[in-house]
């Protein structure tokens, strides 16, 4: 294929070098984010641009779609795609694809590691041996996990993937969720409330966007036992952070550990100082192998739908 016949495509923003070698190598790659003015290069060249890639947690804003008028796929690194209008793409013909399946097993193991992590104080528990104190006596106790009661919100892949290895831990599983499922063996609870009663530890593996905004709020924590858990490797937006950091500042729970925020990457002092909490940087699905799987799912959907003959958005009769 000569350089001529390579479809455009944009990158929103930055990805694995790996991958963005490979873009290069089989696209006519533009790179958003090395533009110096952002708004120029798109009016100059936004037509002609067939392929975008992004990022499950950056999306894309319609501003920049609206400058695409002949965008055919978006082809997502990640599940995610909360940050994009799904009405504005439907309504455009624009399809959206992500790297569905890839990066299951890495989340579900990132809500278990978590879900230790959390319950046996490991972090706080490696600090102590580093900072010489168990010469000086003995660790705290910390809370028994295995036989625990689990709520997870959100039985999709990801949820029943951390249902799976729950079981593992003799934890008895309930979730809440859109759907009850009868052919999973687990408690359905319609209503998230009456989950966060219920549970010792609350996972949220619910999608992120308008539907689940601001669901775990204040009234989920008051509902909360003493001494439970929330675990989330979604989305920072389906938890309040404000009335979660006040719930753990007035012990409504006993901790939290959490791999994505508000507002990334900043995360904010009150969670950063408290001990009962375990922090990541969104590094659910971050591991060699699965962003391998990722890259290679974003190269196999950029070209399911650019290598068709037309690269015209619409089919003629
Ligand atoms: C990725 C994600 O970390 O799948 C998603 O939607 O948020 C993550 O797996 C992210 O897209 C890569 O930065």
């Amino acid at each position: 294929m000569t350089q001529q016949q390579k479809s455009r495509v944009l990158i929103l923003a930055p990805v694995m070098d790996s991958l963005t070698e490979k873009l290069e190598q089989q696209f006519s790659v533009d790179k958003y984010f090395d533009q110096q003015d952002k708004q120029a290069f798109l009016a100059a060249h936004g037509k002609g641009i067939l392929g975008l890639v992004t990022r499950g947690d950056v999306g894309v804003d319609n501003s920049i779609l609206e400058c695409l008028p002949d965008l055919k796929v978006i082809s997502v690194f990640g599940v995610g795609t909360d940050a994009i209008d799904l009405a504005y793409t439907a309504k455009n013909n624009i399809q959206v694809e992500i790297t569905s399946g890839v990066l299951t097993d890495d989340v579900a193991d990132m809500a278990m590691a978590l879900l230790l992590a959390t319950s046996r104080n490991v972090c706080q528990a490696d600090k102590f041996v580093r900072e010489g104190k168990w010469l000086e006596g003995g660790f705290p106790l910390s809370s028994k996990i295995s036989g625990k009661r689990l709520g997870i919100f959100g039985m999709g892949q990801i949820g029943q993937a951390i249902a799976r290895r729950a079981s593992g831990f003799d934890m008895s599983i309930s979730y809440a969720s859109n759907n009850e499922k009868p052919e999973l063996p687990y408690r359905f609870f319609p209503d998230i409330k009456h989950l966060a009663a219920q549970v010792d530890v609350l996972v949220i593996a619910v999608s992120g966007g308008p539907q689940s905004a601001g669901v775990i709020n204040k009234s989920i924590f008051d509902a909360m036992p003493d001494n439970s858990l929330v675990i989330n490797i979604s989305r920072g937006s389906v938890i309040n952070q404000q009335d979660l950091i006040t719930a753990l500042q007035n012990k409504n729970i006993g901790g939290a550990g959490l791999d994505v925020f508000a507002d990334e990457p900043r995360v904010p002092h009150e969670l950063i100082s408290m001990d009962n909490v375990v922090l990541q940087p969104h590094v659910g699905s971050a591991t060699h192998e699965t962003r391998q799987a990722m890259s290679e799912k974003v190269l196999a959907n950029l070209h399911k739908r650019l290598d068709e003959k037309s690269s015209s958005k619409f089919s003629v009769l």
